[in-house]
């Protein structure tokens, strides 16, 4: 028998479960993953922060809620993340039903398997940002109202009331995070930051030589991922469970990312981008900005990384990796 605490994150083979990974493998816990089976590969990320070999995956689905028992049981966790999402906003309009049953009724099948199996574990829940879609005030708080723009958006409040409610309905210490977009070198590379980090390392490198994107004037308030987990973690140590907005509180255009990326390889991003009508969505989320005010307060968390720092390192890596 071992004195270790005991997580299980779901979504592990993403970003943020690579980075939740190694922060609680950092402080001393037995990390369980559960792996939703693939035909590709997807332990890259946790293969890049050196740690695939130190995470217990056990096959599951969030939508397959025996699994999810069988899982709980198995790792015998007092904290359960569930970050596993059909997590692309662009793809929700092209599998809203899918999305849907894993970002919303897969939510539900989390807090069913703890309330079955394991009542008294601490719960996180990866909501987001998306939920404020057409804001409804200018910088969005925990009181701010919901306005999703996407089936993605729509699914997760799913997700985010349903834990809510089973914290009300039968006391669960259950949390949901409001996290605004949090990016890092392990970003996928549909999302935009790491589409231009990527294109960026591939013109500078000769291998590209255009960029097709979308709206570039949406304006997104981006972090970096490595500092968000660590916000999750906070929560789950709180004696009370309870709601947090994480987020820088600064706000930039698509375009002036685009323009840090390509000035930091000597590039004019002018000369580069073309705007394309198949990347605009259907309905946009025009602009985003958190107020993570209670976050400080009540768990002392603050961001670390400057977007420029972040983009900075994204293109570095794709540097790195596209030169290998
Ligand atoms: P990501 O890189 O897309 O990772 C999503 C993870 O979910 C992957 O491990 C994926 O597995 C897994 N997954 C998909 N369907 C599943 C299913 N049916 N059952 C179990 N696992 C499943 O996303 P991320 O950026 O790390 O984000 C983590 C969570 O935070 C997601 O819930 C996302 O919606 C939410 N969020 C993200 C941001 C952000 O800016 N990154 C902001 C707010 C909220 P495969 O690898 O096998 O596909
Ligand atoms: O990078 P994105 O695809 O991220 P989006 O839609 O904001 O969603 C991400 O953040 C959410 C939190 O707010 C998460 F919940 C979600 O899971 C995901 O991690 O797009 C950012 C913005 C959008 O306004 C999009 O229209 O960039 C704009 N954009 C412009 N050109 C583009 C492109 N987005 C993508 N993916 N590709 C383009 O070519």
């Amino acid at each position: 028998m071992t004195n270790k605490k005991s997580a299980l994150i779901t979504g592990v083979t993403g970003q943020d479960g690579a980075y939740l990974s190694k922060l609680l493998l950092e402080k001393g816990y037995a990390v369980h993953g559960l792996l939703a089976r693939r035909s590709t590969d997807t332990l890259w990320r946790l293969r890049e922060l050196g740690i695939a070999d130190d995470v217990t995956l056990i096959d599951g689905d969030i939508t397959d809620l025996s699994s999810l028992i069988r899982a709980l049981r198995k790792s015998d966790a007092s904290e359960v993340y569930n970050l596993g999402a059909q997590s692309f906003v662009g793809t929700s309009w092209q599998q809203p039903t899918l999305t849907a049953q894993v970002d919303g009724v897969g939510v539900i099948n989390v807090l069913e398997s703890l309330r079955i199996a394991k009542p008294e574990a601490h719960f996180y829940q990866a909501s987001t940002s998306e939920m404020f879609g057409l804001i409804q005030a200018a910088k969005q708080s925990e009181t701010t109202a919901f306005y999703p723009r996407s089936p993605y958006g729509v699914a997760k409040l799913m997700g985010h009331w349903a834990t809510v409610n089973y914290r009300e309905s039968f006391g669960m210490h259950a949390s949901s995070g409001i996290l605004f977009n949090h990016e890092s070198p392990l970003r996928g590379i549909e999302f935009v930051t790491r589409k231009v980090s990527h294109g960026v390392a591939s013109i500078k490198l000769g291998t590209q030589k255009r960029l097709k994107l979308g709206n570039i004037d949406a304006k997104r308030d981006w972090g970096f991922a490595g500092d968000y987990v660590e916000a999750m973690w906070l929560m789950l140590q709180q004696d009370i469970a309870d709601d947090y907005v994480i987020a820088t509180g600064v706000t930039t255009t698509v375009r002036d990312m685009c323009k840090i990326a390509f000035q930091h390889v000597g590039l004019n991003y002018e000369d580069h981008i073309d705007i394309d009508q198949q990347f605009f969505r259907p309905a946009e989320v025009d602009v985003l900005l958190g107020d993570p005010a209670k976050a400080e307060l009540n768990l002392g968390w603050k961001p670390k990384t400057s977007l420029e720092t972040l983009i900075v390192m994204m293109v570095e890596a794709d540097i790195r990796r596209l030169r290998r």
